[in-house]
């Protein structure tokens, strides 16, 4: 009997996400940084073994704000709830209020009553003195549900936490080919790790106010790829260009040695930077940069 099915990682900013999801499946395919809000796109990360194909469904931190963008990842996050067979809580150990997380379970459990739902709780490597999260509330709150401790950088616990993912899942047949581990194309991945490392090498708000547009994508031995970085504030243009140009000159090299890695070519990245003002909180705009429900 084969089983399949859709997972939704669900947590507040920073909880470890999508780090999670690139431990499962050992291939960095989601955005990381130590900065909260890094994943704004849901994710398709598909996980195939003799037995099962999990396509998790990496979703941007759960987070109040009346932005327009924020709105448009609240409902990816939605999308993603909605789509799921089974709903991953993640809780991170050094994140001492898990009150947003609990509205969320509260108000999925009402709407989506049938829908099974575990508990992960992550960065259990972290030294004791950063365990803030207090893991008696959550069994109380949350007693009808199974929870494992994982360390997505160490890999405890990851076997564990599969194995229950597993048993939770229904039976299906693979909806993907098994080798595929995404279902995102290598452009976007690309526009992404540009995204990742710009918001990584920049502080304050720019990285809430960037986005990566690819213009050019030509794979080939020497691949030529040709991308603009849009921030929304005249201000912010010289941040990231940076003095004497430092600064987009790392956030290339960074992004171009990733690329090089995911293409298995040589690239030539291209980066420019653009003011589009005030993008981020008009609609027209965010469509413009992908930031659209079809
Ligand atoms: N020590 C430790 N750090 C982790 C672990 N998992 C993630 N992190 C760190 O936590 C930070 C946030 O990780 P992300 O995976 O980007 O978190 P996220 O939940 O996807 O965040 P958003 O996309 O912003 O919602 C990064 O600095 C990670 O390196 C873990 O298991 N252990
Ligand atoms: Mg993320």
């Amino acid at each position: 009997m084969f089983k399949s099915g859709y997972i939704a990682i669900l947590g507040v900013p920073n909880a470890g996400k999508s780090t999670l999801l690139n431990a499962i499946l050992k291939e960095k395919i989601a955005p990381v940084t130590d900065k909260p809000q890094t994943t704004r796109k849901r994710l398709k990360g598909i996980y195939t073994t003799d037995v099962c194909q999990m396509i998790f469904l990496d979703t941007p931190g759960i987070h109040h704000s009346e932005k327009n963008l924020n709105r448009f990842m609240r409902g990816e996050i939605d999308e993603a709830i909605r789509d799921a067979d089974i709903l991953v809580y993640l809780f991170a150990v050094d994140s001492a209020d898990p009150t947003d997380m609990l509205d969320l379970i509260r108000r999925n459990r009402e709407r989506y009553p049938d829908k099974k739902g575990i508990v992960i709780v992550t960065k259990i490597d972290l030294p004791i003195e950063r365990h803030h999260l207090d893991v008696n509330v959550l069994q109380q709150e949350l007693s009808d549900l199974k929870g494992y401790p994982v360390s997505a950088l160490t890999r405890a616990g990851l076997d564990e936490m599969i194995q229950a993912l597993t048993d939770l899942l229904p039976e299906g047949p693979a909806f993907y080919p098994e080798d595929d581990l995404t279902d995102e194309n290598l452009r976007d991945i690309a526009a992404e790790i540009i995204r990742e490392k710009a918001m990584t090498f920049l502080h304050e708000e720019i990285p809430y106010s960037l986005a990566v547009v690819v213009n050019e994508f030509k794979e080939a031995d020497l691949t030529r790829i040709q991308a603009d970085l849009i921030v929304e504030h005249d201000s912010q243009k010289g941040m990231v260009i940076g003095e004497g140009g430092r600064m987009i000159k790392n956030i290339g090299v960074k992004a171009r040695k990733e690329i090089e890695a995911l293409l298995d070519t040589k690239v030539f990245l291209d980066l420019k930077v653009k003011v589009d003002k005030n993008w981020t909180k008009n609609p027209t705009k965010l469509a413009r940069y992908g930031y659209r429900h079809e």
